[in-house]
């Protein structure tokens, strides 16, 4: 095992003693994270998302995201958790959070002749569910056992940490093969925000 490895499960058994009394439904020990979301060019693009991971009776971590954005345009926008912590600009926030065995985090077949049939989305792990916009504001709240905030291979708090990026078009989910063509995925980019864990 490498001593990363070592220090992780280190890390998890340290959080699991402290967190004991969230076992019996206390709130306080959940893990939280926060993201400040601007626009990639617009400045009156604005919002924030909180994160919080419980873990279920059946031990599987679940994390809840609540968001909300003021000044993208109505209607539905794709939202997705990408797989850089960066956002200046926000194409540095490169693709999407996969860290599953295919490893292809591309949302599309954008540029290929023939779509890939290796592109995982809408089933990156990073994926999540258009927010929508109504005069000017969007709220939306998802629950995903796809990320974890606590260590594994499944966390958005990696060495290089994750962004969400909100984009201008809705994500069509390209349930179908023939539906992976560019821009399904939502197209270009109107925000971006890092996700930081929260300071207790
Ligand atoms: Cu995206």
């Amino acid at each position: 095992m490498k001593q990363r490895q070592k220090r992780a499960l280190r890390s998890v058994a340290a959080a699991a003693l402290v967190c004991l009394p969230a076992l019996a439904g206390a709130d306080s020990h959940a893990l939280k994270a926060t993201a400040e979301i601007k626009g990639c060019t617009d400045p009156n693009i604005s919002g924030n998302a909180k994160l919080v991971e419980k873990t279920s009776a059946e031990g599987i971590k679940e994390v809840t995201v609540k968001m909300t954005v003021e000044g993208l345009s109505d209607g539905k926008h794709a939202v997705h958790i990408h797989e850089v912590g960066a956002c200046e600009p926000c194409g540095a926030a490169k693709g999407h959070h996969d860290p599953g065995p295919f490893g292809q985090s591309r949302p599309d077949s954008a540029g290929d002749d023939v779509p890939a049939a290796d592109i995982n989305h809408p089933y990156h792990m990073g994926d999540l569910i258009n927010i929508e916009v109504k005069n000017g504001k969007g709220e939306m709240m998802h629950t995903t056992n796809r990320v974890t905030l606590s260590p594994g291979r499944l966390s958005i708090l990696d060495e290089d940490g994750s962004a969400f990026i909100i984009h201008t078009n809705p994500d069509t989910y390209c349930d179908e093969e023939a539906d992976l063509k560019k821009g399904c995925a939502g197209g270009s980019r109107d925000a971006c925000g890092i996700i930081r864990a929260a300071v207790k």
